[in-house]
């Protein structure tokens, strides 16, 4: 029997559907819903959506953009193929229309997407929001500490406590740290490294930002969800870079205060910029503090 028979395919067909309607079906609903998002976690913050429409979008025009290329290619290699031995199929060269499409057609895609990516980015990162709380967060090789009510003064160019005292929190690669975050407040993260580049990343708020040596960059955020997500860091910063791990917690108010309370009367008190074990690079601390050497 030859393996076009009719029965055979058929055959092919139906198992090609069982093992698909198998492999669907083994997967949880969890991971389901991953797939229908084309796997960015579950977000967590006001601004994430956004990003994930981007994301999302961006998919959808590369899908549409794959389908026409690969159904042109297929088109072509079956419409215009080498039909005989003796014969050569049309060549076509130096094509004016065609050479324009082909410059023109990437160029209005990049701008498309320049577009949209320029306008979800000033949404994102609108240096207009008002953040209610401050957390400076220092990533050092290789931890995080994390100082609550601990601002940057453009002017000074340096850490000045804001809205309270300062209370931090250090963590190790041993025992990450956990950042608390109170749930829709929105707050501002300054990002300070006294070593080597590292980069904040929360997966659940589809979001990083790099955290450079001698550089303040700072984002807001808005955490609109209960719940402990992971965060890492997204710079290969060191042989313990893997390791550079933290939780963040998003809590109600009540719950965020008992948090910096207790920090206090552990006696993590002060801004703490060098973390617990960092090896700070003479000349990048702010003017005064110091940080620890
Ligand atoms: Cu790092």
């Amino acid at each position: 029997m030859s393996l076009k028979s009719p029965t055979r395919r058929r055959g092919a067909v139906a198992a090609s559907v069982m093992l698909a309607a198998s492999v669907l079906s083994g997967c949880s609903t969890e991971t389901q819903d991953q797939i229908k998002r084309l796997a960015n976690p579950e977000t967590a913050s006001v601004q994430a959506p956004a990003m994930h429409d981007l994301w999302m979008w961006s998919w959808l025009a590369a899908a549409i953009t794959g389908v026409l290329v690969w159904g042109l290619i297929g088109y072509a290699s079956i419409r215009f193929r080498r039909r005989s031995e003796s014969e050569i199929p049309v060549q076509t060269r130096y094509n004016l229309p065609i050479e324009i499409l082909y410059t023109v057609a990437p160029l209005m895609m990049v701008i498309v997407l320049f577009k949209f990516t320029v306008e979800t980015q000033n949404e994102v990162l609108d240096p207009d929001r008002e953040a209610e709380e401050v957390v400076t967060v220092v990533g050092q090789q290789w931890s995080w500490t994390f100082n609550y009510n601990l601002g940057y003064d453009d002017e000074s160019r340096s850490y000045e406590p804001e809205g309270g005292d300062t209370v931090f929190d250090v963590g190790t690669p041993a025992e990450p740290p956990t950042l608390y975050l109170v749930k829709d407040k929105t707050v501002e993260l300054n990002l300070f490294s006294p070593d080597v580049a590292h980069s904040f990343w929360v997966p659940a708020f589809l979001f990083k930002m790099d955290v450079i040596p001698g550089r303040a960059n700072s984002f807001t955020v808005t955490p609109d969800r209960l719940g402990t997500y992971v965060g890492r860091c997204a710079e290969l910063c060191g042989t313990r870079h893997s390791r550079m791990l933290f939780d963040v917690k998003v809590v109600e108010q009540d719950e965020y205060d008992q948090h910096l309370a207790d920090l206090a009367d552990q006696g993590n008190t002060g801004p703490a910029l060098g973390g617990a074990d960092a090896d700070s690079v003479p000349g990048l601390q702010p003017a005064e503090q110091g940080g620890e050497e």
